[in-house]
């Protein structure tokens, strides 16, 4: 049975392992040198239905990279790179799974390690993380995975166990569409709720319907232009859904703005920025601009 080492012991990364060792999988966490001797040896996982659940697992550090056989790595999208590079021991036929929001990273990971399998996964699990090891899992979503490069085409058996415990996984050849489609709804919800200190729900608010149907309105047409053939009311459908589905959830922008910390922006509404060509994207370049104003 293969151990699944996560990188990055956030929300949806403690979910995540929680959900495997539910199953009875391996897991470990990949840790770094400061936490050497803070490890706590459990998570408290609050599960869909409220119960606590104690999940037990193995705290890895850089230097044990050797021994990784399959690397999920759930840091946010800025930080994967400078975490990857402290993992240089790891084996070249290792799987490296990404889950970051946002695009833009892979081809720069594909440098630093050009033989491993490299493959992407987007997932819409909801989590919320309410102190040191202690999760919630907010939401139960889709898991999709798909392969970034040649070596990663023959890693799709991976879905099989993970669909066991997340209770869906699927793997996809196109996993851009994937990937594109999860950013076109985190650059809709993410930025507006940061920009505007309210939970996802509070979107659907009358007041912020104009600015909602604007926003969408450019994200849309920005990804059709990339060649997603989805249509605008599937889009709007797929969004309302997960508004709906996260309604309690701050979203992770929000979260990170009020925290003082480094938002995905550059990664989500930077990517929209930068994909529009000629199309005019006004809010999306006013909330890009307020949420790098405010240090995110
Ligand atoms: O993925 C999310 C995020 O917060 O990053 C959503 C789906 C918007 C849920 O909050």
């Amino acid at each position: 049975m293969t151990e699944w080492t996560i990188l990055g012991a956030g929300a949806l990364g403690c979910v995540m392992a929680g959900l495997l060792r539910q199953r009875g999988e391996r897991v470990s966490f990949m840790l770094s040198a400061r936490h050497r001797g803070h490890f706590h040896p459990s998570l408290d996982l609050i599960t869909l239905s409220g119960r606590h659940e104690l999940i037990q697992s193995q705290p890895r550090f850089p230097e044990q990279a050797r021994q990784v056989e399959c690397l999920l790595v759930f840091t946010k999208a800025y930080q994967v790179l400078e975490a990857l590079k402290g993992l240089q021991g790891l084996p070249t036929t290792t799987p490296i799974i990404l889950f970051h929001n946002g695009l833009g990273v892979a081809e720069q990971v594909q440098e630093l390690f050009p033989h491993n399998p490299l493959i992407a996964g987007v997932s819409s699990h909801g989590a919320m993380k309410e102190g040191d090891w202690l999760v919630r899992h907010t939401g139960k979503g889709e898991t999709w995975l798909g392969p970034q490069n040649e070596a990663a085409k023959s890693w799709a058996h991976l879905v099989k166990p993970l669909a066991a415990a997340l209770g869906h996984a699927e793997w996809s050849n196109d996993i851009t569409l994937h990937q594109r489609r999860k950013l076109a709804i985190n650059a809709v919800i993410n930025p507006l709720t940061a920009c505007n200190n309210i939970y996802n729900g509070q979107l659907l608010e009358p007041r912020y319907a104009d600015v909602l149907e604007q926003l969408s309105e450019e994200v849309f047409q920005v990804m059709a232009n990339l060649g997603d053939t989805e249509e605008q009311k599937d889009f709007r459908r797929r969004l309302q859904q997960v508004i709906e589905l996260t309604a309690t959830n701050y979203s992770s922008m929000h979260q990170d703005l009020i925290h003082g910390r480094k938002t995905e922006n550059e990664y989500i509404t930077g990517y929209i920025l930068a994909h529009a060509g000629t199309q005019p994207v006004p809010v999306s370049s006013q909330l890009y601009q307020e949420i790098k104003r405010r240090g995110g």
